[in-house]
């Protein structure tokens, strides 16, 4: 019988995920990978922040999903070069995947590569892609609490965007509670409160963004 321990499958992924890392430096590719449930916000937050980007950056997108290509067909309308990946089942992305997606991407012709992972807030947080960035996106109608029921995914993310502001007069989300929570988890993270429905907070959110891959 074979057994194959999951701390050996993480390093062959960490290993992996360090030569994407290099790749993308190489290149002057800055990674992103966006992490939260299914139905959080992802994929709209994405095309607010690309309105808003317009002309400022030349963004690629790898879309993670369990089956289908809806969220890469949104994202290809906009124009922006865009690959589908399809998990069949795996509940995250990993670090080969994203090889596999970016062999035969024209690196030189971006400068953001926005990974959106696969709907989860557990098996995602365990898995670096080689991205520089890794923004966990809650939205007001999931409740204030994922932050303690979740915390790895929100621990291990360099920013927090609440999302669906716009729902909040229908809601108990305690917006305070959500951000006290994020500064104990991870006290350097910037917390952006965001309606990417209605297009509040993604200028703030686009600046912050652009600010950091000069960094
Ligand atoms: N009210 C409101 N709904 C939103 C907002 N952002 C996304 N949605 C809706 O939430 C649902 C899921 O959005 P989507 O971007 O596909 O989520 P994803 O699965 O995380 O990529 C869709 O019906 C969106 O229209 C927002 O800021 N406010
Ligand atoms: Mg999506």
């Amino acid at each position: 019988m074979k057994i194959v321990a999951a701390k050996k499958i993480l390093k062959a992924n960490d290993q992996i995920a360090e030569e994407n890392r290099v790749r993308f430096n190489a290149s002057g590719v800055y990674g992103v990978n966006i992490v939260g449930s299914p139905g959080c916000g992802k994929t709209t937050l994405l095309e607010a922040l690309f309105a808003q980007l317009n002309g400022r950056l030349a963004p690629a997108v790898i879309e993670g999903d369990i089956a289908g290509s809806i969220d890469a067909d949104r994202i290809d309308a906009l124009g922006i070069p865009v690959v589908q990946i399809n998990t069949e089942g795996a509940c995250h992305l990993d670090a080969s995947m994203i090889a596999a997606a970016t062999d035969g991407l024209d690196y030189q012709a971006i400068d953001l590569l926005v990974i959106e992972n696969v709907g989860n807030l557990v098996c995602t947080a365990g898995f670096d892609l080689g991205e520089h960035l890794r923004l966990v996106v809650l939205s007001v109608s999931e409740g204030d609490d994922k932050l303690v029921k979740y915390p790895a995914i929100f621990q291990r993310s360099h920013a927090l965007v609440i999302t669906k502001t716009d729902l909040l007069p229908h809601s108990n989300f305690n917006i305070e509670r959500a951000t006290s929570d994020m500064k104990r988890l991870a006290p350097d993270a910037p917390v952006f409160l965001v309606s990417a429905l209605k297009g509040e907070g993604i200028p703030a959110l686009a600046d912050w963004l652009a600010a950091r891959m000069k960094r």
